[in-house]
């Protein structure tokens, strides 16, 4: 695990699989269905259970870059907000854009339902594609801005399921602290 602070902010990077996190929210990396589909979306509505998904029908979709939140069911997260990438399409086709603001409008409906504490995936790197060399950087930048910018959230935590992912992760950190 690694933690640095920023303001009153912890910022975590660890290993593990974030349907066990026990946090206020955990962000889901879904597709604009909603519907439910492999990795940590199939994960997470897995362990959730059913009223998590019935939540998702009656919302009915989602935009990518954009985040809606519902139960977080028989998880021990209160919350989840599920949150659509984009498909990496080579990196000229808005990408960048849309990643950011997946994480933008994750932490903006965590924080008007008062969720104080929040684990993120690594969204878009897996199904979708994104390179990860990549995705962490926007990834870790966007959620170093909006925390800056508001002193709102007690933890912020990037939950990487492959030690590999997290080595990728602790890098791009340590470049954007340059
Ligand atoms: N905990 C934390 N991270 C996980 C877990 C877990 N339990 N399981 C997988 N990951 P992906 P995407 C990591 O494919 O690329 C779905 O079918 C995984 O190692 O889950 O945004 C949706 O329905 C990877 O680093 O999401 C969409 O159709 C990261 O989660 C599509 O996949 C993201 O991989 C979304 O693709």
């Amino acid at each position: 695990m690694h933690e640095v602070r920023i303001n009153n902010t912890k910022l975590i990077l660890k290993i593990g699989d974030i349907t066990e996190e026990e946090v206020d929210a955990i962000v889901n990396a879904a597709n604009p269905t909603l519907l439910g589909g492999g990795g940590v979306d199939g994960a997470i509505h897995a362990k959730g259970g059913p009223k998590i998904l019935e939540e998702c029908k009656k919302i009915g979709g989602c935009k990518p870059g954009e985040a809606v939140i519902t139960t977080g069911g028989n998880l021990k997260a209160k919350y989840v907000i599920h949150t659509v990438g984009p498909i990496w399409h080579g990196g000229s086709n808005g990408e960048e854009e849309i990643l950011k603001r997946a994480y933008i409008n994750s932490l903006k409906i965590a924080k008007h339902n008062k969720v104080k504490t929040i684990s993120f995936p690594s969204i878009s790197t897996g199904a979708y594609g994104y390179p990860v060399e990549l995705a962490s950087k926007v990834a870790l930048s966007s959620i170093i801005d909006f925390i800056k910018g508001d002193d709102f959230f007690e933890e912020v935590r990037m939950v990487l399921f492959k030690e590999k992912d997290y080595h990728v992760y602790l890098r791009a950190l340590e470049s954007l602290s340059k």
